[in-house]
């Protein structure tokens, strides 16, 4: 088996069967004027990752391994939007709200695309989510079920609320799931960290991190 060297342990998965998750690099978390920045955020530390979250989906293209966007976004009659997720914040906007780059969170609307250098590419999954996790209310499961993947790599923002709650439903459906570190970003420094701690704890309760350059030489 292959192997990726990762904490707590090496991370080892059959050839050709390991899928990279992208989670939600979409305009909304990244850019000024997305629902990030509604919410009070500093969105640069988010931006700062795009290159290293490129480089690891060139690893995964080059490799020819399956590859899945998320979108965090809502149908625009939010008839998928809890009353209790858009009342959230008490913000001047909120989700469904126009923006400066359309209706925050809305499928379809400009902020809802991904950043244009990590735009999905032909063959590539793009799965819009209503929640956090990806898993809920969405195909990935099915997905993955039908193409006998069991070994995930993730990426994406933000580390502590989209990303782990990702990979913590990946993990109790029986997922073996690689957090690449520095392909990850939070709006808090101290969130991220202990997301990354707590994800490798005990023997890697939700699963293993590693550095995307390990990630990408080890499937080279
Ligand atoms: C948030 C996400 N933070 N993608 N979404 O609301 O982490």
């Amino acid at each position: 088996m292959p192997v990726i060297a990762a904490q707590p342990y090496e991370f080892d998965y059959p050839a050709g069967k390991l899928a990279l998750v992208v989670i939600d690099m979409q305009r909304d978390f990244v850019e000024e004027g997305g629902f990030g920045s509604v919410l009070g955020n500093d969105v640069r530390p988010l931006a700062a990752i795009v290159p290293t979250v490129r480089r690891l989906l060139d690893g995964f293209r080059a490799a020819g391994l399956p590859i899945i966007h998320t979108r965090e976004g809502h149908r625009p009659d939010l008839a998928d939007c809890p009353p209790a997720k858009r009342a959230r914040g008490r913000g001047k906007l909120g989700i469904g709200d126009s923006g400066p780059m359309g209706r925050i969170l809305i499928d379809g609307e400009p902020g809802n695309d991904l950043v244009p250098e990590l735009a999905a590419l032909p063959g590539e999954t793009v799965i819009v989510k209503p929640g956090k996790g990806a898993f809920y209310a969405t195909r990935l499961g099915h997905l993955l079920e039908t193409q006998g993947i069991g070994h995930l790599v993730f990426a994406g923002v933000t580390t502590e609320v989209c990303v782990q709650t990702t990979m913590r439903e990946a993990n109790d459906r029986g997922y073996e799931c690689l957090l690449a570190e520095d392909a990850t970003e939070s709006y808090f420094p101290d969130f991220k960290a202990t997301t990354l701690a707590m994800i490798r704890a005990q023997g890697g309760i939700v699963g293993w991190t590693a550095p995307t350059d390990t990630i990408v030489k080890a499937l080279r």
